[in-house]
């Protein structure tokens, strides 16, 4: 199977882009700020309408599929003989998406739905996704390199924690339901009946910003697309606790990283030690042989035992 390894963010944020080195006087010579967020926020938006304006995608095969038709979403500019394709920015669908690191910054994250996906359940946003994918960059500032360039992708289905993903590819297959069935044919590979079909077009603020994967030719506020198929996704509990990561956002606002009930710097999904009593949260709520948890709350002040430090 191929490595897959570039829809994940690095974890850590820069907040100075390009090499550094320091002076004698340990004054940084050539450090250059990461652009703010808030300003370049807009100028994004702008890259990806213009892309949105000029290109369409195969949607004539998706109406009326060709033979052997493989259900990938296929890009391509109007020009020429396609003069009179529609374009995507008629087709797609946006939501407004907060920026993960600046207060107050927001985005209009543009998504293109060729097929819901006839399966019952969407993923949350802290679910393991299963699906197909291919990742395109759009380059509005290097000459020297394509404007759009494929950089990753996979045809066999893969696992992707949607926490540990781009924030504007998570935000996005959160609105597609899963297939209707997969199915394993006898020579190994893997197919899915009715998937939800999709591209998004993501802002660099929502991709890597100043932070492409190591070794990789993206450039730094680089806006991503990601055309997808959307599978089947599991339930995700990160740290393994018992406790659902859904149900660990505290504060219900569809974002993992700001619930941190006992403030150690580990938000609730990836701390096992929730109200950091010592005693691990998996030891403080009740599971029942049929899986159904329960909180107890054993002083009865109305915070569970695993996020109440003096019960
Ligand atoms: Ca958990
Ligand atoms: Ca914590
Ligand atoms: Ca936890
Ligand atoms: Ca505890």
């Amino acid at each position: 199977m191929k490595k897959v390894y570039f829809l994940f963010p690095l974890m850590i944020l820069g907040l100075l882009a390009g090499q550094s080195c320091k002076k004698d006087d340990g004054t940084p010579s050539n450090f250059v700020p990461a652009r703010d967020r808030g300003e370049e926020a807009p100028l994004s938006i702008a890259i990806v309408e213009r892309y949105l304006q000029t290109h369409f995608y195969n949607y004539e095969e998706f109406q009326n599929p060709p033979a052997n038709f493989d259900y990938r979403i296929v890009f391509d500019t109007i020009a020429g003989d396609n003069s009179d394709k529609t374009p995507l920015i008629e087709q797609v669908t946006s939501k407004t998406v907060k920026d993960r690191v600046a207060e107050g910054v927001t985005y209009d994250l543009y998504y293109l739905n060729v097929a819901q996906g006839g399966g019952p359940d969407k993923p949350k946003f802290p679910d393991i996704a299963t699906l197909t994918y291919e990742g395109i960059y759009i380059n509005e500032e290097i000459s020297t390199i394509p404007y759009t360039k494929l950089f990753d992708g996979s045809v066999v289905p893969v696992r992707f924690d949607l926490t540990a993903v781009v924030n504007g590819f998570q935000d996005v297959m959160t609105e597609f339901n899963i297939a209707e069935d997969v199915i394993t044919n006898p020579d190994g590979t893997v197919e899915a009946v009715n998937p939800g079909i999709g591209a998004v077009f993501i802002p660099a603020g929502l991709g890597y910003y100043v932070n492409p994967p190591a070794g990789s030719e993206i450039p730094i506020y680089a806006q991503l697309i990601f055309t997808f198929s959307l599978f089947d996704f599991e339930v995700g509990d990160q740290d393994n606790d018992g406790v659902i990561s859904v149900i660990e956002d505290i504060n219900n606002n569809k974002l993992e990283e700001d619930d941190d009930t006992d403030g150690d710097t580990l938000p609730n999904y990836v701390d096992p030690d929730d109200d950091n009593d010592g005693r691990p949260t998996s030891e403080e709520i009740e599971i029942d042989a049929e899986g159904n948890v329960t909180f107890p709350d054993v002083d009865g002040d109305g915070t569970p035992d695993y996020l109440d430090s003096d019960s």
